[in-house]
């Protein structure tokens, strides 16, 4: 498994209110793509609250990740999250806010999240599963990201650039935008 990621912050920002989270505890890979309310301190502030819940609850189920993310983020801004794990090919998925999630894979990987805020409303926590083949690719982003972004453009033997170069196409300048390419 190789991941590959693009961060950056609003163009008029110094920090950035996304956040990105790459766990592999042996074969259980946990990946968080965080995107802390508009941007800026109060943004960032949300995101790392939400960084320090993933990073503590990894190897829960990512509905579980997500509650905890609920409760950490009372009292911030709150943040969208989505929540992807991918262990021995069977996938699983939650989000909660604008987190998307492309794949280039043999098999349909259909994956909603639901809208709401993480720390202030969540109507409904849902987790989706899948399965994955060796050589599927996936990419979570915010929406910072163009969501006309397309992974045909994607080398996989160039994961790091891919990514790089995907970020700065798709990219809107006026948000903090992140992505995270994952090559199973
Ligand atoms: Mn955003």
């Amino acid at each position: 498994m190789h991941f590959a990621r693009f961060i950056r912050a609003h163009e008029a920002e110094q920090i950035c209110g996304d956040a990105i989270r790459v766990i592999s505890k042996e074969n259980l890979h946990t990946v968080a793509v965080i995107d802390g309310l508009g941007h800026g301190r109060e943004a960032n502030r949300a995101a790392q609250a939400a960084d320090e819940t993933v990073r503590e609850l990894a190897t829960q189920p990512p509905s579980l990740i997500l509650k905890g993310c609920h409760q950490a983020l009372q009292g911030t801004r709150g943040a969208a999250i989505g929540i992807m794990q991918l262990k021995d090919c069977q996938g699983s998925f939650a989000g909660v806010g604008n987190v998307e999630v492309r794949a280039k894979s043999r098999k349909p990987i259909k994956i909603i999240s639901f809208p709401g805020i993480v720390g202030h409303n969540i109507r409904k926590i849902q987790e989706f599963e899948f399965i994955y083949n060796p050589g599927d690719l996936i990419c979570m982003f915010s929406d910072g990201i163009g969501s006309r972004i397309s992974l045909d453009e994607v080398d996989p033997k160039n994961l790091e650039e891919s990514a790089q170069q995907l970020g700065l196409s798709y990219g809107r300048n006026y948000d903090d935008a992140s992505l995270v390419l994952i090559l199973c």
